[in-house]
């Protein structure tokens, strides 16, 4: 069969208010879910798919569902987020009118967590939750057959279906090299590259700790590419002319063998290339990360969350400040740039925790910091214990899915600070870490091109106008 797969634009991505206005300027990264799977149906299977990233070519739902029926398509598969989950229906229905006899297959993390409200929408045929390789292959040789059932497919239900469990891949290590020339590989980079063409990477999948706020698409399992693979994998896009890597992994630092052999064979082979991982503060160490350096990691990500530690016991983050300053301290000793994410408005949380997570924030001092108010995400232990307490008296992202339209405000923990005390405390955030002379001047400090002062300035200007 021929297969479209498209990454949707989003328009109408549920995002706080400044995210939304920067969005542009954050620039474009491969949709990697997507070539993965294109790949794996060329080598595992007799069906030819495509991979449209219409988020790339700003391609409203109209013009996806004219390229679908030109392609000769005759089945799209459509990834979605539940934030980008609007947007996804509106390309689906587009194609439906344009298209009728087109199949409809919906995948990602919101068909994962959604599966069956995703369903009750009848532009979509059928929904695969979990890992897409497996099931779509078997549901595409299945609709070759002109078959419509759904029974003993993995992962994948169609309207009136019992719920079934999402398909994770038992080894990560069958799955093939995405192949990144189905995507305008050359045109994508973030507006933190410093050596474009950048690509995504994923070399795990999964996370075995239990922060309330997650919902670890990935599974509590931690599954692995072994050290050769990944670097072969490096090796194969530098063949192509690709030199900056981000490590989508959601632990990269998991596995400490792992990754410091990842970073010997880096060497080894000589690989001239910079690279960007997550992690968390307590499974770094100075050997690890002078390794990592030396391999050419230019930045580590890490989710400190907040200054006080009432809140990190809270949200089960299992670790403590003192690890974050020191994971930060290593981080930066090392010579890798350090960037933190930070959550304001947890359960109780008041005014003066906020403000201590901030001063703890500017403490640190780190290259990049990223604030972001607590959004209750579907399918989440916070996100039941709203409910449970009352605070949210209706399931409303099960509402959102069933009935989606624009407007939706996504679900705050608004006890003791209410929505607009958190956004206005986001907002101060924000300003005083990136306005900080300090911030300003490292940034100026750390220019190496005209271009790359004229794409920061412009994200910089949005920032403060969406502020
Ligand atoms: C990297 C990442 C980002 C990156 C890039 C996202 C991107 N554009 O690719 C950035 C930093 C930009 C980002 C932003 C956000 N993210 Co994010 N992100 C991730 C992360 C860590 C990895 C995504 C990834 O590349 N996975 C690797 C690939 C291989 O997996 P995949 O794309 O999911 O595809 C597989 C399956 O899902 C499935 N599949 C996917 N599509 C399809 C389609 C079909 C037809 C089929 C059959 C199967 C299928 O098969 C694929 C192959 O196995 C995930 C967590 C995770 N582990 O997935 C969160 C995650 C996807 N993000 C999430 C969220 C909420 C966001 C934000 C909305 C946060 C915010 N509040 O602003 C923003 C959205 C901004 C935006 N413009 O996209 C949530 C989504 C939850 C949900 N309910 O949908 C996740 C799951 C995190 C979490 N734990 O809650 N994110
Ligand atoms: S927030 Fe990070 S460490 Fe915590 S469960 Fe999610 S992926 Fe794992």
């Amino acid at each position: 069969m021929r297969l479209l797969l498209v990454w949707p634009a989003h328009p109408h991505i549920i995002s706080p208010p400044h995210m939304k206005a920067i969005q542009e300027g954050l620039g474009h990264l491969p949709p990697i879910g997507l070539i993965g799977l294109a790949t794996w149906l060329r080598e595992h299977s007799e069906h030819q798919a495509e991979v449209l990233d219409a988020l790339l070519g700003r391609m409203t739902p109209e013009q996806v569902a004219e390229h679908a029926l030109s392609s000769g398509a005759q089945a799209v598969g459509l990834s979605a987020m539940t934030h980008t989950w609007l947007d996804c229906l509106l390309v689906a229905r587009a194609i439906r009118k344009a298209a009728p006899d087109l199949r409809i297959i919906l995948g990602g993390p919101h068909a994962t967590l959604f599966p069956l409200e995703t369903l009750e929408h009848p532009e979509v045929d059928y929904v695969v939750a979990g890992e897409g390789e497996v099931p779509l292959a078997a549901l595409l040789d299945r609709l070759a057959l002109g078959r419509e059932d759904t029974e003993g497919l993995p992962g994948v239900m169609r309207r009136g279906d019992p719920p079934r469990p999402r398909y994770l891949h038992p080894d990560v290590s069958e799955l093939p090299i995405p192949d990144r020339r189905l995507t305008p590989w050359r045109r994508y980079a973030s507006v933190v590259s410093r050596r474009p063409p950048t690509t995504v990477i994923m070399s795990s999948r999964g996370c075995p700790y239990r922060c309330t706020f997650c919902s670890t698409a990935g599974g509590k399992k931690f599954r692995a590419n072994p050290a050769p693979r990944v670097v072969e994998e490096l090796e194969h896009c530098v063949n192509l002319g690709i030199r900056e890597f981000l490590f989508f992994d959601e632990l990269f630092t998991f596995d400490r063998q792992r990754v410091l052999e990842i970073c010997r064979q880096i060497r080894a082979r000589g690989l001239d290339i910079a690279w960007d991982v997550r992690s968390r503060v307590d499974r770094v160490d100075p050997e690890m990360l002078q390794a990592m350096a030396q391999a050419g990691c230019q930045r580590v990500q890490y989710g400190v969350e907040s200054g006080t530690e009432r809140v990190l016991a809270l949200f089960d983050k299992d670790i403590s400040l003192e690890q974050a300053r020191q994971a930060v301290l290593w981080t930066r000793q090392a010579g890798i740039s350090t960037y933190a994410d930070f959550m304001i408005g947890a359960p109780g949380e008041t005014r003066e925790e906020v403000l201590e997570t901030l001063r703890f924030a500017h403490s640190l001092d780190l290259d990049f910091v990223h604030f972001s108010i607590t959004m209750l995400l579907p399918r989440t232990r916070l996100y039941a214990q709203a409910l449970r307490q009352g605070l949210l008296e209706r399931d409303v992202w099960r509402d959102y899915v069933l009935n989606p339209s624009e407007g939706f405000h996504p679900p705050y923990w608004e006890e003791v600070l209410d929505a607009r005390e958190l956004e206005a405390l986001l907002r101060q955030a924000v300003r005083s870490f990136y306005f900080s002379p300090r911030f300003l001047w490292r940034s100026l400090a750390s220019l190496r091109s005209p271009g790359e002062l004229l794409r920061k300035a412009r994200a910089g200007l949005k920032l403060a106008l969406g502020l």
